[in-house]
């Protein structure tokens, strides 16, 4: 007989604190799944526990969703091949021109994304990509710094779903371009890393749309039992590979029809 070992059932709360100290420790773990078994669901509400505890922590709260792996580039590069969502904190906002501590998070990456903002309601399921496009009133660009607690950026979908998606920062230029006068399949994005392009892409590497990737958020969130509120902003998922960052390096994406946004490590 082998002597194979079985994963353990999952210990919600043990694993949610997992995942804080860690981040709050600047600290890599390894994935919960070497330890326990458990599905998407649950993965989902570690997240929602961890997200609850930061909130308290750091006396602030939710302000948009992310969405994550919803380019083929991202999803080649971390190995899940599926999107997931995030929450994004207000503690972890970097205002136009702020500089990222790099010190502060334990291997950042960074990663250029398009961050849309709705201004109706979106309530699924069956949202199609139409309504979510009519729904969106807002784009501009946006950057997202990724600090997985997981060591080496190894994890699975479930794994990668519970630390919040790696969320660490984010930055949204102040500009707002309506999004009725831009074709954002077609927008084609740069991003660069200390004056050199290190990757280029179309919106339409999110899905397919933009549009589409907020219509699968607002149908993923109905198997939760939620929706999302007119007024929500909403990070599209970065349109290419992140890039691992130090102190004194300086990203910039140029979107077409957007603008650019340069964010500067310290
Ligand atoms: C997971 C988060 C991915 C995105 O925009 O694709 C993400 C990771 O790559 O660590 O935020
Ligand atoms: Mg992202």
């Amino acid at each position: 007989m082998s002597t194979t070992n079985v994963a353990a059932p999952i210990d919600v709360e043990a694993a949610t604190r997992r995942l804080f100290e860690a981040q709050r420790d600047r600290r890599e773990i390894e994935p919960l799944t070497d330890t326990w078994a458990f599905d998407e669901r649950t993965a989902y509400e570690i997240q929602k526990k961890l997200v609850a505890k930061q909130v308290e922590h750091e006396s602030t709260r939710v302000v948009g969703l992310k969405l994550g792996l919803t380019s083929e580039a991202k999803q080649k590069q971390m190995g899940v091949h599926e999107p997931i969502y995030g929450l994004l904190l207000g503690s972890r906002y970097l205002g136009e021109g702020e500089a990222l501590v790099v010190s502060s998070l334990i291997h950042p990456k960074v990663e250029p994304e398009i961050a849309v903002f709705t201004a109706a309601p979106l309530a699924g399921p069956g949202v199609t990509a139409d309504q979510a496009r009519k729904a969106i009133a807002f784009a501009t660009p946006a950057m997202e710094v990724i600090d997985s607690r997981y060591k080496d950026f190894r994890f699975t979908l479930t794994d990668v779903i519970a630390d919040n998606t790696s969320a660490a920062r984010f930055v949204i230029a102040s500009r707002r371009i309506a999004a009725a006068s831009v074709d954002l399949r077609t927008a084609g994005v740069v991003f660069e890393k200390n004056g050199e392009v290190v990757s280029t892409a179309a919106g339409a590497a999110i899905l397919g749309d933009p549009a589409e990737a907020v219509a699968w958020l607002a149908n993923k969130l109905a198997e939760h039992g939620e929706s999302l509120a007119a007024g929500t902003t909403i990070m599209a998922g970065s349109l290419t590979d992140a890039v691992s960052v130090a102190p004194g390096d300086i990203l910039t994406v140029t979107i077409a029809q957007l603008g650019s946004l340069t964010l500067r490590c310290v």
